[in-house]
């Protein structure tokens, strides 16, 4: 195994004596620095030195997305301003961003810890890595760029889009490592594919995928059609950005947490309580390193679940288990929940389909109904006579599609095949799901 840090083998002791001098000196920085922490602390009558254990971060208030809204833009920062040097922003598509910001120390961190995600996923100092992450306020772009660049990787600043250009830049450069979102480097392959590329004419060894969800299904997809070995790297802008967890190359098992830098918690988001190891329920954050942002039991919104047991690539730090998606983006359809990535992975054990789909939420009468939007293979589409979209062949794959769905994510859904290309292509993170339902009723 090759580490970037040692503290990736600590023993779970070391590490959690480390995580409890962090986390109280944490929470007397937000007490001391920053208003709208120290006004819950009082309330909940809590002071910075009843943290005594790791325990004790129970006694602490949760922190939610709306309460950085609230405190737009700036308002929960724990520095100057004049200490802040970077600032990033919530890949929110409406109303106003969730701003987040960084001191040196942050970025230097951030970076560190990218870099150690990057030995993890399998690259070297020596590599050329190739970003199709989008730059901007979104902190997929820059944060993997420091990281590899942390590293001694040359670093190529595509970001995403221009694909065309991205193929050819990648059989010039010949990099080694490529990171984007399942989504987009699906995208890119697809179009290679179209070029006549076949994966054993690229140099590219090692992809780190994430800042969506995906499934293991699409992982196998994607490892096949570019012929590399592909891990999850996972993270939001309110904790830090990229790197908060990311899979080994070795296991590929689960996502290996920096717990040195972040206190986690699983609890259920509906009683709050923590919930087992191994089950499922919303992850929660607490940064134990942060200086601008210093965030304190932040409710991300995901589900997943984590397990303490050590990796069989050697590492001991908390791993959890691949994001299922958003308590946001869970459909609930006549009383059955699903998440989108569930539906991809059953879409994609069917042949004659691509692995592009949206789900379009409508109503029928007065029920929720699921119209699932799928794209047939250019092969199935030119074996159809005359290009028939009726033809019975069609009417036989939706029928294996309603029975997948039917049986494995329990809803009756409408299903819709699609010409090649029909499905919006992405270039950052997939719109997977589209609600329609409030059209419904107005018309
Ligand atoms: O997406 C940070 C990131 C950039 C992660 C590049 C990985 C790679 P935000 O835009 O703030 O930050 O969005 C964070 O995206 O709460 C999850 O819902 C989702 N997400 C991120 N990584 C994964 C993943 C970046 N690997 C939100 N699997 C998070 C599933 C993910 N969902």
């Amino acid at each position: 195994m090759n580490v970037y840090n040692q503290i990736e083998t600590a023993s779970r002791a070391e590490m959690e004596a480390l995580q409890l001098e962090r986390l109280q000196k944490t929470v007397n920085h937000v007490f001391t620095n920053v208003p709208f922490y120290r006004d819950q602390l009082i309330k909940s009558n809590i002071s910075p030195e009843s943290i005594q254990s790791l325990e004790d971060i129970k006694k602490l208030p949760f922190t939610k997305k709306n309460h950085l809204r609230e405190n737009y833009p700036f308002g929960l920062f724990a520095v100057d301003q004049s200490e802040v040097t970077r600032i990033h922003g919530s890949s929110g598509t409406s109303g106003k961003p969730t701003v987040v910001g960084y001191t040196k120390n942050d970025t230097e961190n951030w970076a560190e810890l990218v870099a150690r995600g990057i030995v993890a996923a399998g690259g070297k100092k020596e590599d050329i890595f190739h970003n199709a992450y989008g730059y901007g306020l979104f902190t997929g772009g820059l944060g993997l760029h420091y990281g590899a660049e942390k590293l001694g990787c040359a670093t190529v600043p595509i970001s995403g889009g221009n694909t065309e250009r991205q193929i050819t830049l990648i059989q010039d450069f010949k990099p080694k490592i490529i990171a984007g979102t399942p989504s987009y480097i699906l995208n890119i392959a697809e179009r290679m594919e179209e070029m006549g590329i076949t994966p054993d004419e690229i140099s590219v060894e090692y992809g780190i995928f994430g800042a969506e969800p995906w499934s293991e299904e699409m992982r196998k997809t994607l490892e096949n059609k570019l012929g590399i070995k592909a891990v999850d790297i996972y993270g939001l802008s309110e904790v830090m950005g990229p790197g908060v967890a990311i899979e080994c190359h070795e296991a590929q098992d689960g996502l290996h947490i920096a717990d040195d830098h972040f206190l986690i918690e699983v609890i259920n988001p509906d009683t709050l309580e923590p919930v087992p190891e191994g089950e499922d329920g919303e992850l929660v954050f607490t940064s134990l390193t942060k200086e601008a942002l210093p965030i304190i039991r932040y409710r991300t919104g995901d589900i997943s679940s984590i397990t303490r047991e050590t990796c069989k690539c050697g590492r001991t730090t908390t791993r959890m288990a691949r994001v299922k998606g958003r308590i946001d983006d869970m459909l609930i359809i006549r009383g059955v929940n699903i998440f989108p990535s569930e539906i991809e992975r059953y879409l994609l054990q069917i042949d004659d389909l691509v692995p592009h789909f949206q789900i379009h939420l409508t109503k029928k009468g007065t029920m929720d109904n699921v119209e699932l939007h799928v794209e047939m293979t250019p092969e199935f589409f030119s074996n159809l006579p005359g290009e028939d979209l009726t033809h019975e062949s069609v009417g036989q794959l939706k029928k294996k599609i309603q029975y997948a769905m039917k049986t494995h994510c329990l809803v009756s859904m409408d299903i819709f095949i699609q010409k090649p290309k029909s499905i919006p292509r992405s270039e950052g993170k997939a719109v997977r799901i589209l609600d329609k339902r409030d059209l419904a009723v107005a018309q």
